[in-house]
């Protein structure tokens, strides 16, 4: 299939599955064709069947707001009549499902039908997207979509929820690509970040109000007392300077290492003990998959889709939003020596449920049956 993929080129979670999905479909033999405005983060090496063709958006004095929607809905068009696509999969809805739309109706006055697949991620609807000033056009641009997919099965309920659509969407989670996402050997890091052996607690995140990273620290804060530890924070984002003056008020920033925006993620993962997610709101949780790969149990919120992912005993622990001493406990707990291989082997164990080769072939299926049913649709129409 020659498929068109639309995605925020970021380093946030909906980008980075829309560039793995694309990565996977290309070695599977389709052409993938990526329209965003800047080089996907993850797209880092060379393909033939993988294209990058970038939304460009001129300058004018009048433009306060750009109007990128319109620039991207331009280049859908130019790229799906140029390069002939089966088939187009925005992955967010905003502002990417009534672009799409947009670029279908135009090719459609020039007889060209193209499906548009939607994934919702979760934020473009359980917070963008049901705010007022969106939610008319994420329900209609849903609606009008050939295909949707969410990523668990609680944003698939909260959709429905918000918003009236007649839509049915199909889930399929994230996934893993777990030739990357392994533990690697690295006790030469593990040594220079841990020098006493003491235990390594991690958290990845954007560092926006949602992921609720005060909770991590106040975590960290309480388990360091009991057990000799050191937390790892990797990503960057809005909250960070009010978390580095949080580590200082608790006088505990020996402690604490923030990494910064890392590629190499699973080197992190690679020798760290537990991972800390006690967000706010969480449709599937990848960084939390990306830490079960490594071998790494999760104390995690109860949010959003977490508990489709994380197995309350069995892969970490999960509590409610905000409570943060019982997600205390549970590290404690998981950080014993006794229970420790446990958990780790039972992380990685469940981790492998998601991984690529098992989701991928769930896409390649919808977008088979949307170019079918376009086609029943154009044949009955003729
Ligand atoms: O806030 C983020 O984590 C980024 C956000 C995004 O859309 O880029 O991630 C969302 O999509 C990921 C991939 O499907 C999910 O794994 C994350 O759980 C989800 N984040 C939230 O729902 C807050």
């Amino acid at each position: 299939m020659k498929i068109g993929i639309v995605c925020y080129p970021t380093f946030g979670g909906s980008g980075v599955v829309a560039t793995e999905l694309g990565k996977a479909l290309a070695q599977k033999g389709h052409q993938v064709h990526f329209i965003t405005y800047s080089q996907p983060a993850r797209l880092d090496f060379f393909n033939e069947n993988l294209f990058y063709h970038e939304v460009y958006i001129p300058d004018y004095p009048l433009f306060h707001y750009p109007p990128y929607e319109l620039a991207l809905a331009s280049k859908m068009v130019d790229i799906v009549k140029f390069e002939k696509l089966d088939v187009l999969h925005v992955h967010y809805a905003i502002p990417h499902a009534s672009a799409a739309y947009m670029a279908k109706q135009i090719l459609k006055t020039q007889n060209i039908n193209i499906p548009v697949i939607t994934t919702l991620h979760g934020t473009d609807i359980t917070l963008v997207g049901k705010d007022p000033s969106y939610e008319p056009v994420v329900t209609f641009s849903i609606n009008q979509s050939d295909a949707v997919t969410s990523v668990s099965d609680d944003l698939r309920v909260e959709t429905y929820k918000y918003f009236k659509v007649e839509k049915e969407i199909e889930v399929i989670p994230n996934f893993i690509n777990l030739e990357r996402f392994r533990k690697q050997p690295k006790e030469h890091f593990k040594a220079a970040i841990s020098p006493f052996g003491e235990k390594l607690l991690v958290h990845t995140s954007n560092f926006r109000q949602v992921k609720r990273v005060e909770d991590v620290i106040r975590i960290f804060a309480e388990v360091r007392k009991t057990v000799a530890s050191k937390l790892l924070l990797v990503g960057d984002g809005p909250e960070r300077p009010g978390i580095e003056k949080l580590c200082r008020d608790l006088n505990i920033c020996q402690d604490v290492r923030f990494l910064g925006k890392l590629e190499a993620v699973e080197e992190v993962l690679s020798i760290a003990d537990l991972f800390l997610m006690p967000s706010e709101k969480e449709s599937f949780g990848l960084a939390a998959l990306e830490a079960m790969a490594c071998e790494v149990p999760v104390i995690s919120s109860n949010a959003g889709g977490i508990p489709e992912l994380n197995v309350q005993g069995v892969t970490g622990f999960l509590s409610n939003i905000g409570d943060v001493d019982d997600m205390v406990k549970n590290a404690l707990f998981v950080l014993q020596e006794e229970n420790l291989p446990r958990f780790k082997a039972a992380a990685l164990a469940h981790a492998q449920q998601f991984e690529t080769g098992k989701i991928v072939p769930l896409y390649e299926a919808c977008y088979q049956s949307a170019i079918e049913n376009q086609r029943k649709t154009v044949a009955a129409q003729a």
